[in-house]
């Protein structure tokens, strides 16, 4: 099942909270910087250990790496590279819907049931929380259509946002998107 909470992610008792990181992965501002601050120095020694693909790239764009929550509730983090955003013309929507697709298909491996994900590329990287919000539901929707057991939460930091996932959650604006 989806659902819709409001609050801080790091608070979450999931086994799987979503951060939306950078390609460097070594924390930042936004929920990076709370992720970082609430799991404690190992995520960040953990963080540290992900090989990179190539120099200052741990996780590239859309791609998803998984470590443990060490002092979160979570048991783990799957740190996810949103796009930033130009002008929706640069391939933002399939890397949008990649860190979805990867994030929740990295719970999956890891035995995960419950995964919380917080609204990825929409502060500081500037995607627009509408669009957004009907690539994540609609992501999430196809992968529950073959992981029914699951449940998926998306944390929204603020009302608007609640309000935005609510409305479409209920209108089922994100069929055929
Ligand atoms: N819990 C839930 N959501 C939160 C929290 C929290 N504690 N704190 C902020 N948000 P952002 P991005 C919301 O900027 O746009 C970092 O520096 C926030 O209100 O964190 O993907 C990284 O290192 C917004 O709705 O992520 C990257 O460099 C959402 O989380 C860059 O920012 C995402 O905002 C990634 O930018």
């Amino acid at each position: 099942m989806m659902k819709v909470v409001q609050g801080d992610i790091t608070t979450l008792e999931v086994d799987a909270i979503v951060n939306a990181a950078n390609q460097v992965m070594l924390g930042g501002g936004g929920v990076d910087g709370a992720i970082h601050r609430a799991a404690g120095k190992e995520l960040f020694d953990a963080c540290l250990k992900v090989p990179e693909v190539r120099p200052g790239v741990r996780c590239p764009t859309g791609e998803a790496r998984i470590t443990p929550g060490f002092k979160l509730p979570a048991k783990f983090v799957i740190h996810t590279v949103g796009p930033v955003y130009r002008d929706g013309q640069h391939g933002e929507q399939e890397k949008l819907a990649n860190c979805y697709r990867n994030s929740l298909a990295l719970a999956a491996e890891n035995g995960c049931r419950s995964v919380a994900f917080p609204c990825i590329s929409t502060g500081v990287y500037g995607y627009p929380v509408e669009d957004a919000a009907r690539i994540a539901v609609s992501e999430v929707s196809a992968f529950l259509t073959s992981h029914a057991d699951m449940t998926i939460a998306f944390c929204c930091f603020s009302d608007y946002d609640r309000q935005v996932y609510e409305k479409l959650l209920k209108t089922g604006g994100w069929i055929n998107v």
